[in-house]
This record gives C-alpha cells, sequence and structure tokens, in this order.
C-alpha cells in the first residue's frame, strides 16, 4: 500500500506571528531581521514584500532598497518558539507519526488513518486548527514520500494544500526546475545546467552512470527523488535507529557457557534500554571480534517486534551457536545489536505469553534501577557473578 505522508509548512513564519500579536501589519510588507540601517539579513518577509523581491537571507539594506516602504521588525526568539511548540501540539493530535522539522515544519505519516475522511479533508481540518489557535496559515503538501510532499507544500504556499496522488510523482515533479529539489543548491544547479539540464524531469531521463560520474553518491538521491523515489521513513525525533552494548573479554576465550552467559547479559542491558525507550525490535545481530581482531556481524530479522530478554537472548543465541560451529577460534570481543525498531505500544489481541515476558521483563527493569543491575541475575547469567564485581565492563558505543 502506498503511504501517505504530510509536508505542513508555516507560512513567513516570524512574520506571521508578529501579524498574529498585531493585526495592522496583516496585509503589509514585513520584514524580521531588524533595523534596515543596521548590518544582518531578512529572516522572515511578508509574501507581500516578497513581491518586491525580499527574500529570506538578503542583507536587511538590499532589502530596504527593493521596499523602503516595508515595516522593519527586530524579531522575538521566544515568541517564535512558544509558537512553534503549540503548532507542534497541534500537529501530535492527528497522528503520533510525527517528526518536527526545525521550529515551523513537520513531516506526519497518515497512512491508514482514516478517520477524518481523505487526506485532502484531514488537511483542511489540521489547517483550520491552526488558523484558529494560533492565527498563522500552514501550506500541506500530501504525498506517498517525503521529498515530493515537500515540494507539494512549496507549491501550495501560501495557504493552500497539494495532493499528488500515488503514481503521478513523476508527471508532477517533471515541469518544475531542478532547484525545486532539496539538495540542488547553486553548485548542483550549474553542474545540472552544463549537462543541459534545468528540470526534474530532464534529470529523472538522464542515465544514473552519468549523474554518478558527475555528482557521486549525491547523483544517486537525486535520480531517485527526480524520479519520485524517496523511501526516507518519517522518524519520531530522539529515536534511536538501533541499540547495541559489547564488551571484550578479560581473556580470549572459547568458554561456550561463559559466552553464552555474557551474551544473555549483553541482551538484557538492550532490552532493558529498548524498553525504556517503549522501542521494540525486528532484528538482532551478534558481533563476534576473535583473538586475530577479526570481525563478523550476523544477523536474523523476524517479522515479530520484540522488547523481550528472551527473545532478543533466543535469537542471539542461535546466531552464537551458528557462528562458533563454523569458526573455532577464541573470543576477544563479543557483542549485540538490536535495530529495525519500532516506538510506541503495540497492541497484539491474540498473543498474551510476550506480553507477560514483557510485564516481567518491566518488573526486573525497575528492581534493577533501585538496587543495581546484579541484584537480580537470571538462571544463565549467573556464571557471570564473580565477573560483576571485577573484570566485566560492559561498553557502551
Ligand atoms: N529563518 C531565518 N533565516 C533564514 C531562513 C529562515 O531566520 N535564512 C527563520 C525565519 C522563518 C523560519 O526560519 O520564518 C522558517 O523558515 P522558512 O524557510 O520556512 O521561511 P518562512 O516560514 O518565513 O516562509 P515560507 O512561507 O516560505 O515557509
Ligand atoms: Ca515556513
Amino acid at each position: 500500500m502506498a503511504r501517505c505522508i504530510f509536508h505542513i509548512d508555516l507560512d513567513a513564519f516570524f512574520v506571521s506571528v508578529e501579524q498574529s500579536l498585531r493585526p495592522e501589519l496583516q496585509g503589509r510588507p514585513v520584514v524580521v531581521g531588524g533595523r534596515p540601517d543596521r548590518r544582518g539579513v531578512v529572516a522572515s518577509a511578508s509574501y507581500e514584500a516578497r513581491k518586491f523581491g525580499i527574500k529570506a537571507g538578503m542583507p536587511l539594506s538590499r532589502a530596504y532598497q527593493l521596499c523602503p516602504k516595508a515595516i522593519f521588525i527586530e524579531g522575538n526568539f521566544p515568541r517564535y518558539r512558544d509558537a512553534s511548540e503549540k503548532f507542534m501540539t497541534i500537529l501530535a493530535g492527528y497522528s503520533p507519526s510525527l517528526e518536527p522539522v526545525g521550529l515551523d515544519e513537520a513531516y506526519m505519516d497518515i497512512t491508514g488513518c482514516d478517520s477524518h475522511g481523505t487526506p485532502c479533508q484531514l488537511a483542511e481540518r489540521i489547517r483550520r486548527e491552526i488558523k484558529t489557535k494560533l492565527k498563522l496559515t500552514a501550506s500541506i503538501g500530501i504525498a506517498s514520500c517525503k521529498v515530493v510532499a515537500k515540494i507539494a507544500s512549496d507549491i501550495a504556499k501560501p495557504d493552500g494544500v497539494v495532493e499528488v496522488a500515488p503514481g503521478a510523482e513523476k508527471e508532477f515533479l517533471a515541469p518544475l526546475p531542478v532547484n525545486s529539489l532539496p539538495g540542488v543548491g547553486r553548485k548542483t544547479e550549474a553542474v545540472l545546467k552544463s549537462l543541459g539540464i534545468t528540470t526534474i524531469g530532464q534529470l529523472a531521463a538522464l542515465p544514473l552512470p552519468v549523474l554518478k560520474a558527475r555528482l557521486g553518491s549525491s547523483g544517486v538521491v537525486l535520480h531517485n527523488y527526480a524520479n519520485g523515489i524517496d523511501t526516507r521513513r518519517v522518524e519520531l525525533p530522539g529515536e534511536a535507529k538501533s541499540i547495541s552494548r559489547e564488551t571484550t573479554l578479560a581473556r580470549d576465550t572459547l568458554d561456550q557457557p561463559l559466552l553464552k552467559a555474557l551474551l544473555r547479559y549483553l541482551c538484557e542491558q538492550v532490552g532493558a534500554e529498548l524498553r525504556s525507550q517503549d522501542g521494540q525490535a525486528r532484528r538482532v545481530t551478534l558481533k563476534l571480534r576473535y583473538a586475530d581482531f577479526d570481525t563478523v556481524t550476523r544477523s536474523s530479522t523476524s517479522p515479530e517486534a520484540t522488547s523481550s530478554d528472551d527473545v532478543i537472548f533466543s535469537r542471539a543465541e542461535v546466531l552464537l551457536h551458528k557462528a562458533l560451529s563454523q569458526r573455532r577460534e577464541l573470543v576477544h570481543l563479543i557483542g549485540v545489536e538490536v535495530s529495525a525498531l519500532t516506538y510506541g505500544k503495540q497492541l497484539r489481541l491474540f498473543e498474551s505469553s510476550p506480553r507477560r515476558l514483557e510485564y516481567l521483563d518491566r518488573a526486573v527493569d525497575r528492581i534493577r534501577k533501585k538496587y543495581g543491575f546484579a541484584s537480580i541475575q537470571t538462571g544463565c547469567t549467573l556464571h557471570l557473578k564473580d565477573l560483576f564485581a571485577s573484570d566485566l565492563k560492559p561498553a557502551m558505543p
């Protein structure tokens, strides 16, 4: 199923906040950045000021030359931060999958959310709430991926909505100038121009090897973007992409019960961190470094996400057995990583036993938080009892 992603961007943000507090500024050319006789640049320009050619980043003196009757305002950052927090709070009311970008932009993944009607109806509802509560206008781009949603919101500005239907991405992008694509600055634009390319459609048709030769790895990204391909997820802030723990052995070893016990201990640490973030993982990776410093990793991915120590360990243990049976060499370091993470509580209506395991793990987490990690040990980690006090020092990468 195609994803449905919103890119929501407040119009002329700093200026609009000032206009919301001083209605006499509405409909006028307004510049936030400071007095025009001082050094400094334009931070935000109202759409009326933009008609005179005033743009963000331009020296204030130049802005004054272009439009002497514009109203120049110093700006007040705490006010903008406050408005930004309220804006993000409104958005968070519509979807938990929210990725703020700076103060006045956010991506939201609303795939499968149809309780508010069509995506367009939801977008209008969000815009209405922003307008009523904050007296600010927002533009929203709707598409199946981030890059197209972002460009659609640029086109929708000011105070509009543009929806690109799944499958229509290439057609939508084709006539637009290449610098509409994020990542195409003046330098890249010049390189593309030297190849005779000015529109996204021309860029999409350019053979990938040519683009790669001229722009390296960013050429590959641009090629995908130009073809409406962007697999980036909407990412919640502060979420880890992976969680790992590893430890170097005091003495290189092939002692399987010891390695298994260490692995269990590391899995419990990773599991505790995962649960503290309300995360769950689908992939478990084992890392072994041998005495000759050769390092191998082995992964297993499951369709079922988990945060249970038992499940993480049982997956890691299988990988350990396999690795040790394939290469009998002294082990110098052992580590475990969980990735392919998802966040938020998941309802598992038909599965009560993994849930029970998680409750048990959480109870153990609480006791360990209070009395220390070694206060509770599972059967398998008892093997490490003597090490806890001395040479077991897990490294946190
Ligand atoms: N900003 C800044 N300096 C810049 C660009 C932006 O201080 N060179 C600040 C002021 C803007 C805010 O960040 O109000 C958001 O930046 P945008 O690029 O989203 O610009 P606007 O919101 O002002 O306008 P638009 O309607 O084009 O989004
Ligand atoms: Ca903006």
